[in-house]
C-alpha cells in the first residue's frame, strides 16, 4: 500500500480526473487524499498540511492555466519536505517535454493516468525502482529523464465511478451545489486547430481505440449513485460532444427518461444532429445544450479553426432546439490569427442571428503544440511567444477593442440593437482592471443550469478571491518579441 496527496487549486476546477484516479487507486488498495490550495494562507501552512498528511507521494493535475500557481508549490514540497512528486493532466499530455524543466517534478504522466500512476503507487508500495512504467517519464538521479512510451488506452467501463466524495468531504458547498458533472466518454475524432484533441490522437495513433464510450447501463448507474447521496437539481455532461453516437444517445435517452428523473444538459456538435435526436433528448429532460461556434465568420471557421461546419447546419440546428424548448448557449473567441475588427463584429452579428439563450465569449489562447499555432508561425501571424501560447498577429491594430470582448461582449451578444455601435464600444479606452465585469456572463448560468440565485451567490462569495484572480490576469501567460 502506498499513499498519495493530491494538491489541487480550488474547488471550482472540480477535477474528474483527480477522482477518477482516486477511486482505481482505492479500489487497488491505495491511500488518497486531497488538500486545495485556496484553503490555506500561505506556502507554509500547505507545507504543514502536507507534511501532516506524512504521504509517500504529492500529485497536481494540471491545466496549462494552472503551472504557474503549482510550480513553487512543487518546488517547496521538493525541497522543503524532501517528498516525491508527481504531474499529470492536459498540461504534461501536451507540454511534456517543457515539463522535464519544473524543478522538484519527479514524475510525469504523459497520457493517460490510471495504469501509469497504479503500477507507480506499487512500485512505491513495493520499495521497487519505478523508470520503466509506460506513460511515466522518471527523472533519473543524474537528472536525466527517462521517458517510456504511452501505455495501451483501455475501455472506460472496467474503471470505478469517479470518487467524489475525495472532494465533498470536506467541502460542503459543492456536495451540496446543484450542477453535478459526468463524463460518459473519451476523445474526440474532430480535428479543430485550436484543440488538443488532434494532438492526442496523433500520440495515442497506435495504442487502441481513442475514441471510448462508457455503457449506458454503467453511466446511469453513477448517475442514479450520485444523485442519491448528493443533492442534485442538473446533470451536466462534460463530455466534449456529447452526441458523437446517435445510436448510443438514443438508447442512454430512453434509459434516462425512465430512471432519473431531473433536467440534463451537455455540450454537442451541431453538425451531427437531427430531429429524431433533439426529439429524444427532450422528451428525456434535456435542458440546454452548449455548443462552439468559435467565429461568426464561415470562412474564418473553414479554414483557420478547421471547422467545417457552414452558417446553414448553426441556424439549422439552433431553430430544432428552439422547436424543441431546449435552450443553447454559444462559444465565441476573439482576436484569432488574421481576424480584424470588422470579422469580430460579423462574429456577434450571426451570433444574434441564431439567437442563443446565452454566450461565453473568450481571446484566443493559441497553445503552442496545436495546429493554429504552428499554422500560425508558419504564416508569420504571431507577434509575441509566450511560456505556453503564441500571441496572434495585429493585423489591423485592434486587438486592444477586441479584448473589450471580455467586458463587453455579454451586452453586444445580449442586446441586438448595440451592434450598430459595437465599434465604438469596443474601442472605448476601459481600463483592464475592468476585466472582472467578464463575470456578468456567469449570470446566464443560472438560467441555464437551473442554480437558484441564493446558491449561486453563496458559491460566488466563498470563491470570489478565485474568480477575481483567474479574470485579473492572474494566469496569463508573459511574451515576449520572437
Ligand atoms: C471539464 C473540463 C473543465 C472543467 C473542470 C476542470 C478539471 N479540473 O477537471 C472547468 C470548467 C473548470 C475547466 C476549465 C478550464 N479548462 Co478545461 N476541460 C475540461 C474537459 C472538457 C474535461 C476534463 C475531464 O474531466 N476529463 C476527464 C478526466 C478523466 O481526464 P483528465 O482530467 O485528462 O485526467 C486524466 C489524465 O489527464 C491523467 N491525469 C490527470 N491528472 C493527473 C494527475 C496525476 C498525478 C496523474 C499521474 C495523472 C493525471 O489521468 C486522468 C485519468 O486518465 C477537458 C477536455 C477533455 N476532454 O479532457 C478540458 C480541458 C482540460 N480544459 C482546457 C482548458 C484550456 C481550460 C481552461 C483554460 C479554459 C478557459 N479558457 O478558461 C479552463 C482553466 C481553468 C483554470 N483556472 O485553470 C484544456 C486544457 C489544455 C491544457 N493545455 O491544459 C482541455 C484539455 C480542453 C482542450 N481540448 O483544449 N475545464
Ligand atoms: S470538437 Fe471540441 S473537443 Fe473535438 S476537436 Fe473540436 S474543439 Fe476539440
Amino acid at each position: 500500500m502506498a499513499h498519495i496527496l493530491f494538491v489541487s487549486d480550488n474547488m471550482l476546477n472540480e477535477g474528474l480526473g483527480i477522482m477518477s484516479l482516486s477511486s482505481y487507486l482505492k479500489s487497488k488498495g491505495h491511500r488518497v487524499d486531497l488538500i486545495l490550495l485556496s484553503e490555506f494562507s500561505d506556502i507554509d501552512a500547505v507545507l504543514s498540511s502536507v507534511r501532516a498528511h506524512a504521504p509517500d507521494i504529492v500529485g497536481f493535475s494540471v491545466m496549462t492555466p494552472q503551472v504557474n500557481l503549482f510550480r513553487p508549490v512543487t518546488r517547496a514540497v521538493k525541497e522543503r519536505l524532501g517528498l516525491r512528486v508527481v504531474w499529470g493532466g492536459a498540461h504534461c499530455m501536451f507540454m511534456s517535454e517543457q515539463t522535464t524543466g519544473y524543478p522538484g517534478v519527479d514524475f510525469i504522466c504523459t497520457g493517460e493516468g490510471e495504469e501509469a500512476l497504479l503500477e507507480l503507487m506499487n512500485r512505491i508500495g513495493n520499495g521497487a525502482p519505478a523508470e520503466d512504467i509506460p506513460g511515466l517519464w522518471a527523472r533519473r538521479s543524474d537528472g536525466s529523464w527517462s521517458k517510456n512510451p504511452l501505455g495501451m488506452l483501455e475501455p472506460l467501463d472496467q474503471y470505478p465511478p469517479p470518487d467524489r466524495e475525495l472532494y465533498y468531504q470536506n467541502h460542503p458547498l459543492l456536495a451540496g451545489f446543484g450542477v453535478k458533472r459526468f463524463m460518459t466518454q473519451r476523445g474526440c475524432p474532430y480535428k479543430c486547430s485550436y484543440c488538443y484533441e488532434p494532438a492526442l490522437a496523433d500520440m495515442y495513433a497506435d495504442k487502441g481505440k481513442l475514441v471510448r464510450r462508457r455503457s449506458v447501463d454503467n453511466v446511469i448507474a453513477e448517475i442514479k449513485d450520485v444523485t442519491s447521496r448528493y443533492p442534485t437539481r442538473q446533470v451536466h455532461f462534460s463530455d466534449d460532444t456529447f452526441n458523437l453516437n446517435k445510436k448510443w444517445v438514443l438508447e442512454f435517452c430512453d434509459r434516462y427518461r425512465r430512471d432519473i428523473h431531473l433536467p440534463w444538459s451537455c455540450n454537442i456538435s451541431v453538425q451531427i444532429v437531427d430531429e429524431n435526436l433533439i426529439a429524444s433528448m427532450k422528451a428525456a429532460g434535456c435542458r440546454g445544450v452548449v455548443y462552439g461556434l468559435e467565429s461568426g465568420v464561415e470562412e474564418t471557421r473553414m479554414t483557420t479553426l478547421n471547422k467545417p461546419i457552414p452558417d446553414k447546419t448553426y441556424v439549422e440546428t439552433s431553430r430544432l432546439l428552439r422547436k424543441y424548448g431546449i435552450l443553447y448557449m454559444t462559444n465565441i473567441m476573439f482576436a484569432l490569427p488574421n481576424e480584424t475588427l470588422d470579422h469580430a463584429v460579423r462574429s456577434i452579428t450571426f451570433n444574434h442571428e441564431i439567437r442563443p439563450y446565452g454566450t461565453k465569449t473568450c481571446v484566443l489562447k493559441m497553445y503552442k503544440g496545436t495546429k493554429l499555432a504552428e499554422q500560425a508561425q508558419a504564416a508569420g501571424l504571431c507577434e509575441a511567444e509566450g511560456e505556453f501560447t503564441f500571441k496572434s498577429r495585429d493585423i489591423d491594430g485592434s486587438h486592444p477593442q477586441q479584448e473589450n470582448i471580455l467586458w463587453a461582449g455579454y451586452l453586444l451578444v445580449k442586446i441586438p440593437g448595440l451592434i450598430r455601435f459595437a465599434k465604438p464600444i469596443l474601442g472605448s479606452r476601459i481600463s483592464r482592471r475592468f476585466r472582472f465585469l467578464i463575470l456578468v456572463q456567469h449570470w446566464q448560468d443560472l438560467g441555464f443550469f437551473n442554480i437558484p440565485l441564493r446558491q449561486a451567490l453563496v458559491f460566488f462569495w466563498k470563491s470570489r478571491k478565485v474568480f477575481l484572480s483567474g479574470v485579473a490576469g492572474a494566469q496569463e501567460d508573459t511574451y515576449k518579441a520572437p
